[in-house]
Formats: C-alpha cells, structure tokens, sequence
C-alpha cells in the first residue's frame, strides 16, 4: 500500500482507494485490501475539499471509494467482498454457514449502532444528560459484541474474520 500524494501521478494499472484516515468504513476497506494483499495506491481525502476525481467517478462523495480498472465500488462491504473475492483461504473469506450472521450484524451496526454512536460522539459535553442517554443506548449494542467475545476471541471463531474487521473500526470509535 502506498499513499500518494498526487492524483495525476497515479499508475493507472494499480487499485486506487481514496480514502480518510479515521473513517470507519475506509478502515474496514483498507483492512479487507490488506488482509488479502491487494497491492493498492491510497489517496487520502479532506472531507472538506473532495477531489473532482472522486466525485466525477462517485458523485455521492463518501469514502471509501475505490478505483481500479473500470471497476468502481463506493460502498464500504462491496470492497471487502471484491478484496475477499481475489484470493482463496484469506482471513476474511465468509464461510457461507456464517453469511446470515454477517449480514444481521453490519446491518445493525452500520444503521442502529451507527445512529447512536454519532449521536453520542458529537452530542457536546455540556448536554451531559442527553450524551448519558445516547451512551446506554450505545452500551446495549457493546454488550452484545462483549457476550460474544466471552466464550471465543473473535465474532465467529477464535480466528479473525470478515465480520471482525467489518465493524472493529466503530467499537473503537465508541471507546
Ligand atoms: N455506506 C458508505 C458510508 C461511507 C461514509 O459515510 N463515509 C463518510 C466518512 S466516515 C463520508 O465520506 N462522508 C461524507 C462527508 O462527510 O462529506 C460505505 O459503507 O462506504
């Protein structure tokens, strides 16, 4: 993985990611990349100040959105599932027993827990009850994750996988 610095020296034959540093879904993409070696250039973006590159490939402007060939993918799973389709036995391959289990799990993590978590974040300080409430509802998702990682290291096995890198990057955001 190499960060590039400049869009017009990017090499067209190699994946491009453009993504941002602390988003959660770019987190979870540039695991899933890296966990099945996917050689890729990334360009890290200002929220602020989007490339006219990205949003001329993706007009609704969200990271992660990655580029390679005339592929586009601009949503978070549909690069995990690309990276977990290019190479076999990687750690993030779904064990089809697994897939209803994943889906349920992102599902309520990236709307319900997601909703709550943002609400929570950047409700401010001084709104001490109402940020109190947001975190309990956050807790009760938390506790759930925590159940399941009493009796095994990991969401589905003592082995990390596709779900565990899916959503590690919003229970390190709640903490
Ligand atoms: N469903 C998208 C969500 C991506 C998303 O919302 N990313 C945020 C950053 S964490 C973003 O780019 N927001 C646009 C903005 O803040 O202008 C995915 O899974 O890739």
């Amino acid at each position: 993985m190499i960060y590039v610095r400049q869009l017009d020296k990017v090499r067209q034959e190699k994946p491009l990611l453009f993504s941002y540093r602390r988003c959660p879904y770019a987190m979870r993409a540039r695991m899933a990349l890296l966990s099945c070696g996917i050689d890729f250039d990334i360009f890290e973006i200002s929220l602020k100040d989007k490339p006219k590159q990205m949003i001329e490939i993706s007009p609704k402007g969200t990271v992660p959105v990655f580029v390679y060939k005339d592929l586009v993918l601009d949503e978070s799973i549909d690069i995990m599932n690309w990276a977990a389709e290019q190479k076999n036995n990687t750690s993030i391959k779904i064990n089809p027993n697994d897939l209803e289990t994943i889906k349920s799990l992102i599902k309520s993590n990236d709307g319900e827990f997601k909703n709550k978590l943002d609400l929570y974040k950047y409700t401010s300080n001084k709104e001490a009850s109402l940020k109190i409430r947001y975190r309990k509802e956050c807790e009760v998702y938390i506790r759930n994750i925590d159940e399941i990682l009493e009796t095994q290291e990991y969401l589905l096995s003592n082995k990390i996988g596709y779900l565990d890198i899916a959503i590690f990057p919003f229970i390190r955001q709640f903490f």
